[in-house]
């Protein structure tokens, strides 16, 4: 079989193409993003990017309804905002294969949290799998369809930055054909209301068994034999850093969820010392600790709670007299922290806004959270996408004057719209500013639907911002060009001494698309 060097995103990607989905989901996210890139630009599946990931979850249901195959991915943090329908996909159960590809981000290295997906593929009782490198996250995204056509329930890929942004040789396969379109009424099945649920749940808990037999069947969690007392439990990549460790121990590879305590227990039966390796929050400690005396590992202090665990600091426990640190090069370079782009038209906002002097600035996720820094210090709290519009009415609501709310485009059609229609219906006295830069910049410049293009590329529908506001009940809506300063000043000057909402937005395309679209 033909091997290829892929980064996992695309691995995932490749293991949805062979296993013949029909269509994919998702909203950019890192360290997700480029698992539906991939599939866009490199397959004639169908896709979309979605407002948000609940909706792409929604959509992605869908799909699966009609028999058919979908994947559909996000960030550790979209399944937040996905976690509705998901939760209640489980009871209801699947059709069509149905794959969730999730980024976790330990160290957040492009993340509001480190928070560890495993928890909700446990808190839906579904199957979560966990690959170490780019061909398992190939094989078992392909496999995962089957399971989760054998289980009729969505079956969860949970991988890391480190394995989804780093290359590593892919086999490429063969495209199985799509699944033909089976859409048939079955409301027990499809319509989750309170005289479903208790049935829905039962036939849910019921599917436990098969769940911890499928995983036995593929052999998913392995024992490695080896020698000496010690014996390492790896999950995920960390199986990579065990076996780069080369100590010979015995290992006990993990890579699917729930765990078996079974072979949990067969594992330690015979050790002294167990460690447990997991990115991620210490949910197979916490599990192995109920059945061994002797476990090291992040509840034991012995590694890190926060961050990232990676092979250095495996070594460092493991190697404690003789540890060497991994020089720190960064000390030989200059410090690059991330700052907004020379001429990116949030600058030339920020400029203005600091000279209007507003009481308060309500931050939200994206690019112009750059602002927070200097020289700018333009926002004053940030929390998640989609928030700084309820949290500007909030502080408004004790008598807080001259409150702002900064938000992207992306992040107001994302979240912002439910939040802009609350501030009116509650008649807040706030101040919304949208920054409308035409991309979702901070993840790689996707389309967005205000500039009418698909992620395939194809052109569609034009969402019309200013409209937008203006039907959600804004007192004002003024679109202006932040370089052009005098304008924007007075627009922003004029809303923060208005009442009600008044929303500005200001719009020039990102410096970079711009630059690309110049050619
Ligand atoms: C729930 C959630 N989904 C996705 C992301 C990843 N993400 C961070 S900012 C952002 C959107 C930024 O686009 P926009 O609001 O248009 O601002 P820009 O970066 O273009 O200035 C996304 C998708 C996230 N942090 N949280």
């Amino acid at each position: 079989m033909a091997k290829k060097l892929m980064l996992g995103t695309s691995a995932i990607a490749l293991g949805a193409i062979e296993a013949g989905i029909s269509y994919a989901s998702s909203y950019p996210g890192t360290p997700a993003t480029q698992i539906l890139e991939h599939i866009a630009h490199n397959s004639s599946v169908k896709c979309e990017w979605s407002v948000n990931e609940k909706v792409a979850y929604e959509v992605a249901y869908g799909v699966s309804l009609t028999g058919r195959r979908a994947l559909c991915s996000m960030k550790h943090v979209g399944l937040n905002v996905a976690s509705d329908p998901f939760m209640t996909s489980a009871y209801l159960g699947t059709k069509g294969g149905l794959v969730l590809a999730i980024g976790d981000d330990p160290n957040a290295y492009s993340s509001q949290n480190e928070q560890d997906s495993r928890f909700y593929a446990s808190f839906a009782k579904i199957l979560c799998l966990e690959p170490a490198d780019a061909e398992e996250a190939k094989n078992m995204t392909k496999l995962a369809f089957d399971i989760s056509e054998e289980l009729r329930l969505p079956v969860m890929i949970r991988s890391i930055t480190r394995l989804l942004h780093c290359y590593s040789p892919v086999s490429i396969g063969k495209r199985r054909d799509e699944n033909p379109l089976s859409l048939q009424k079955d409301p027990e099945h499809m319509i989750a209301v309170p005289k479903h649920v208790l049935n829905l749940h039962r036939e849910l808990n019921a599917k436990q068994k098969k769940i911890h037999e499928i995983i036995k069947k593929y052999n998913f969690n392995k024992i490695y034999p080896g020698k000496g007392k010690k014996g390492i439990i790896a999950c995920g990549i960390t199986f990579l850093y065990a076996m780069e460790l080369n100590e010979k121990l015995p290992i006990l590879k993990i890579s699917a969820y729930p765990i078996d305590e079974s072979l949990i227990r067969e594992f330690v039966s015979d050790l002294e010392e167990v460690i447990v390796l997991e990115e991620g929050y210490p949910i197979v400690e916490q599990l192995v600790k109920t059945i061994h005396s002797n476990v090291k590992g992040k509840l034991s202090g012995d590694l890190p709670m926060e961050g990232e665990m990676g092979i250095d600091n495996v070594i460092k426990f493991f190697r404690k007299s003789s540890y060497k640190p991994i020089p720190d090069l960064n000390k030989y370079l200059l410090p690059r922290p991330p700052v907004l782009c020379p001429g990116c038209p949030h600058r030339e906002f920020y400029k203005a806004l600091n000279e209007a002097k507003p009481t308060f600035v309500t931050g939200d996720i994206g690019c112009y959270t750059l602002g927070a820094n200097p020289p700018f210090k333009a926002i004053d709290t940030c929390l998640c996408m989609g928030a700084s519009i309820s949290k500007a009415s909030g502080i408004a609501s004790q008598g807080v004057k001259r409150v702002v709310a900064i938000i992207g485009d992306s992040t107001f059609i994302h979240t912002g719209i439910p939040a802009l229609i609350n501030s009116v219906y509650n008649k807040a006295n706030i101040l919304v500013c949208i920054l409308d830069n035409s991309s979702v910049a901070m993840t790689g410049h996707q389309p967005t639907p205000a500039i009418g293009i698909t992620a395939k590329g194809e052109e569609t529908k034009v969402l019309n911002l200013a409209e937008l506001c203006k039907a959600c009940g804004a007192d004002s809506v003024e679109v202006v060009d932040p370089y052009d300063k005098k304008a924007t000043l007075q627009a922003i000057k004029k809303g923060l001494d208005s009442s009600g909402v008044n929303v500005i937005i200001a719009k020039r395309t990102c410096i970079l698309v711009a630059k690309k679209l110049k050619g």
